[in-house]
């Protein structure tokens, strides 16, 4: 039987012995595990309340109640056959159960990969391909789509599926996931729990290559970002975190998200849908102290705010961040919501930027932060990767004691990503100011930032171009007054091909199985793309282009 760890760890660079002592020995790594982490928190307040899920009828899980579910599915899951080094993707909307199953996971060893709601066949078909994964985990239904049918469609294409469980509903012809539970042996668990340096999951990148990549997280480097980000936002066993965005992602999930907040032993509040008619109501209910947003839905938040019945006084701290928050629009968030405004500039590899809660207010509406650690290296660089002048505005390359060293299984992009001594190439263009904190000004990675949903150009390009009527394609951002930035397809079409218009284009992307979020905004036919001056595609000017023709939304 393969050795389902050493596999997984045979594809995770790591950080250098020399780097992990110096990270250890400076007290950042602390020698800690999540299983652990949880049972820490269960024996020191079982009785305090944990996760609160509204859904139906609402659920409030204590602490003793989450470290006694996470034993029991963990052993039911290696009762199944579950192991350490496992891959499960997980794609569970924002329930109770995503805490349950991601600490079963994490108390066995073996390594979620974090899928999001939005992704569809195309997309879970690759995770689990690609990592070989042993199960996937899924609610029967979440926004009127069935993932029961996905699942039904992906296993029979993934043979090395063994598992699929259900959340939430009929599980149809799969297992329930509330049977898989089970007593662990009286002696103890089988399975020897995972050690501080161990992987310990899978997140998605947002990517700007042709297929999304893995990154690999370890407890040790996670769990700093955790408590690094909880001294920054304030967050202590008193705080109350409403998860707003989808659970899985980077943000919400560790900046200082729900993962940050069950370390702190505080509560994690859960947010079915993120407009102001549901989250409103919950701030006031559950006292909730802090929260993070992407930059559109601050601005719907900012707007509701002035007219709503609802007391939303309990929040101290507002966290936005996942793409550019304007200026304009972070000078709304203190007197609307009455609340600080923390702006965040992260990254699933790793780097996470804050602005300190008592940074003065020109700083927080002007500025993306400066980095958790002492430790975080950053470099701004010219295109040659020569250092810049304070000030300048050049390419972030970044290095520290919670950013990978490379993506899981991806030697040659690693090659390009990295740099030979290991700082990663973040693709953003950014500007530091005297005080160290970071601008973005720019990116130079070929991606979409669409309200903080990442779409690389490359993967709806090749989908764009599987279609028999398209000759050539080119996918770049126009300018959105809500998401900041939206998809525009630049597309030429073959000679001679049966005449198509763009909605038909639109709708071809949709069928290929493909988060909505992907499907191009605009569809535009042109004859020819603009060249540079040695003859490649600018889509610089293709940008520019779709600038001046993009109509206000
Ligand atoms: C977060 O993580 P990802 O992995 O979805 O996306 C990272 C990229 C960054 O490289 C940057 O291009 C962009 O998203 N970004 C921002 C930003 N925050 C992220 N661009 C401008 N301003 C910001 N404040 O998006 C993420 C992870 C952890 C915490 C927060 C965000």
């Amino acid at each position: 039987m393969t050795d389902q760890y050493a596999y997984a760890r045979s594809h995770a660079p790591t950080w250098p012995e020399e780097f992990a002592e110096r990270y250890r020995a400076a007290g950042w790594w602390r020698g800690e595990t999540f299983s652990g982490m949880l049972r820490e928190r269960a024996a020191a307040h079982p009785d305090r309340i944990a996760v609160v899920d509204p859904a139906g009828e609402g659920r409030r899980w204590t602490y003793g109640e989450l470290d006694r579910r996470a034993t029991r599915l963990a052993a039911g899951l290696h009762a199944r056959g579950i192991v350490r080094g496992d891959r499960v993707v997980v794609q569970l909307p924002n329930v109770a159960e995503f805490f349950e199953v991601v600490f079963a996971l994490f108390r066995l060893g073996a390594l979620p990969v974090f899928a999001l709601p939005a992704h569809r066949e195309t997309e879970i078909r690759y995770f689990c391909e690609f990592t070989g994964a042993a199960a996937y985990v899924i609610a029967a239904e979440h926004g009127g789509f069935d993932y029961r049918e996905l699942a039904a469609t992906v296993r029979d294409q993934v043979p090395g599926l063994r598992h699929v469980l259900v959340t939430g509903g009929d599980a149809g012809p799969f297992e329930a996931l509330a049977d898989v539970p089970a007593d662990p042996p009286a002696d103890g668990p089988a399975w020897a729990e995972p050690a501080p340096h161990d992987l310990a999951f899978l997140q998605l990148s947002g990517g700007s290559t042709g297929v999304p990549k893995l990154i690999p997280r370890t407890h040790d480097d996670y769990i700093y970002s955790l408590w690094g980000s909880n001294e920054l936002c304030g967050v202590d066993e008193n705080s109350v975190y409403l998860c707003v965005l989808p659970a899985a992602h980077n943000f919400p999930l560790s900046s200082p998200g729900t993962l940050g907040a069950l370390y702190a032993g505080a509560r994690v509040v859960l947010c079915p849908q993120p407009t102001p008619d549901v989250a409103f109501p919950l701030i006031e209910r559950e006292r909730v102290t802090l929260t993070g947003l992407v930059p559109p839905l601050a601005l719907v938040w900012t707007e509701a705010a002035p007219g709503t019945p609802y007391d939303l006084s309990s929040l101290d701290v507002l966290l936005v961040g996942g793409a550019k928050f304007s200026e304009e629009a972070a000078r709304r968030v203190r007197p609307t919501l009455g609340c600080t405004l923390q702006q965040v500039f992260g990254m699933a590899e790793g780097l996470v930027n804050y602005t300190r809660l008592d940074d003065p207010e020109e700083t927080i509406v002007t500025t993306q932060g400066r980095p958790i650690s002492p430790d975080d290296e950053i470099r701004v660089v010219d295109d040659e990767d020569n250092d810049l002048p304070v000030g300048e505005t050049g390419h972030l390359l970044t290095r520290g004691p919670y950013t990978i060293r490379g993506y899981w299984k991806a030697p040659e992009h690693n090659a390009r990503s990295f740099t030979a001594d290991g700082f990663y190439r973040t693709g953003d263009v950014v500007r530091l100011t005297p005080t160290g904190h970071l601008v973005v000004e720019g990116r130079a990675k070929d991606q979409i930032n669409r309200g903080g949903e990442k779409v690389a150009a490359e993967e709806v390009e090749n989908h764009l171009l599987a279609h028999p009527a398209v000759h050539d394609a080119n996918v770049v951002a126009e300018p959105d007054p809500y998401l900041g930035e939206r998809t525009c397809a630049y597309v030429i079409l073959r000679d001679g091909a049966a005449p198509v218009k763009p909605v038909e284009i639109k709708k071809f992307v949709r069928t290929r199985g493909l988060a909505a979020y992907k499907v191009p905004d605009r569809v535009v036919f042109v004859d020819a793309f603009p060249q540079t001056g040695v003859g490649k595609i600018s889509k610089k000017d293709l940008r520019s282009a779709a600038t001046r023709t993009a109509e206000p939304s």
